[in-house]
């Protein structure tokens, strides 16, 4: 590899060694800050980083949740005056209450510089038309990828999510290369476009995609790069850690490199809080090594994933995760046996004749639980005859029980048929309890 594959030579390939002895100093420099929080002042008591020799005695510190910034919003996190604060994100709440997170001058830039590491990292470049079809405001995909791709040196088209006959015509006046999309809308605007008859293959330039902010799977992946010409990558991140730019896929599409030199990983078990066996699943916890205005130390994401174990060919240092499975508070309970809404997605989007819309409702029905799961068909197939509409939701039917080892109810919709919205896609409505 040459060095010009990388955005920060000096920090992409440096050894596990002075990686870790830089996690150890940061660390410790962050419990120092983090101090001055009333929330961690009274979690941590005096001067804890007395107690943080080695990086494994991170494992002696208190986790901080979701319910923690809930209960201490909106300014119990705060480590510096205010005066030193310059923006503020509020976590889009998709489950429960939303959350406050604050950003110093300093912040906004390293976040930027992580940002811009990722997308150098995939082959973006000066030259490139970057179009971000991201919601802007309070949800920190939008101007977490703005930033980065300035900082980058990418013409940047903030266009924003939603309006899209707008988008593809953008796309095509000002050829864009590389653009920034959540999955499900990724989905929506395909239909879109055949609806005006553009082919992207044909009629555009895009190259490059990256997916985020949402669980999608392979079968997704796969769907958006035959379908716009592009390679798509994998953008992980939460606004608890900034936003995007906490974890993200290098060229060979292989997992996400997540940046250790910025964050402290641990996969813990999400009953014991233990780790688990290195390679194993579990619920991802992250502790900042370069927030000023608001450190957090082991951070529980809720997100289930893996380390993967084997060095990636691209030379960089920083481990990868694998994808995201989902959160843990996902996951449902369907006649005792533990399902993700993703292994439903997987099953789905393998299989041609459906469409890029689904959703799955849970009912309770005589004491019973009842899964539905309604599958939006393309096209091609709902002007086919009854018959081979039957066998189609008979294919699907036996697809996912082998799948998830219970039978589902599914019904088969025509194009379009259900309903969509513009921030990140609800696909799982659980209506067994009602309050
Ligand atoms: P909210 O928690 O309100 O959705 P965020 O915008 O901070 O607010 O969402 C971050 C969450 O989005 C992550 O914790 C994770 O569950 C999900 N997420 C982000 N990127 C990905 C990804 N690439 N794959 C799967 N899930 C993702
Ligand atoms: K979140
Ligand atoms: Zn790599």
């Amino acid at each position: 590899s040459t060095t010009g594959e990388y955005w920060n030579p000096k920090v992409e390939t440096l050894s596990r060694e002075a990686l870790e002895d830089l996690q150890r100093k940061r660390l410790r420099a962050t419990l120092r800050r983090a101090v001055r929080a009333p929330f961690y002042r009274e979690l941590l008591g005096p001067e804890p980083w007395r107690h943080v020799r080695t990086l494994a005695d991170v494992r002696h510190l208190p986790i901080t949740t979701k319910e923690d910034l809930r209960r201490a919003y909106p300014y119990g996190f705060l480590c510096v005056p205010k005066d030193q604060l310059v923006r503020l994100h509020v976590s889009s709440g998709t489950t429960g209450q939303a959350t406050a997170v604050f950003y110093t001058h300093k912040d906004v830039n390293t976040w930027a510089e992580l940002m811009a590491r990722c997308l150098y990292m995939t082959g973006a470049r000066p030259g490139d038309v970057f179009q971000n079809l991201s919601g802007y405001g309070l949800f920190t995909g939008g101007l977490g990828f703005h930033y980065g791709a300035e900082r980058l040196g990418l013409l940047t088209i903030p266009s924003g999510a939603g309006n899209s006959k707008r988008q593809i015509h953008l796309m095509r006046d000002f050829s864009t290369t590389v653009m920034h999309i959540i999955p499900s809308y990724a989905l929506r605007l395909m239909d879109v476009m055949t609806q005006m008859g553009v082919d992207p293959k044909r009629d555009l330039q895009l190259r490059i995609a990256y997916l985020g902010a949402e669980p999608y799977s392979q079968e997704v992946r796969r769907r958006v790069e035959d379908f716009y010409g592009v390679k798509v990558y994998n953008s992980y991140g939460l606004s608890e850690m900034n936003g995007p730019g906490v974890a993200f896929e290098c060229v060979h599409q292989n997992g996400l490199h997540i940046w250790e030199d910025a964050y402290l990983v641990e996969v813990l078990d999400p009953e014991t809080l233990e780790p688990v066996t290195e390679g194993e699943l579990g619920e991802l916890v992250l502790t900042t090594l370069t927030r000023e205005g608001m450190p957090l130390i082991r951070y529980r994401t809720k997100d289930l994933t893996r380390i993967l174990p084997d060095a990636c060919p691209c030379g960089r240092v920083h481990r990868r995760l694998d994808r995201i499975q989902g959160r843990s508070d996902d996951m449902f309970i369907l006649k005792g046996v533990n399902i993700f809404p993703i292994q439903v997605e997987q099953v789905l989007m393998g299989i041609p004749e459906v469409g890029n819309n689904y959703r799955i409702l849970l009912d309770r029905e005589n004491n019973v639980d009842v899964m539905t799961v309604e599958v939006e068909v393309t096209d091609k197939i709902f002007v086919e005859d009854m018959r081979h509409l039957h066998r189609l939701q008979k294919k699907i039917t036996k697809e996912l029980r082998s799948e998830l080892l219970v039978t589902p109810e599914v019904r088969l919709v025509e194009p379009h048929g259900l309903p969509q919205n513009d921030g990140k896609a609800v696909r799982l409505l659980d209506r067994r309890n009602p309050y």
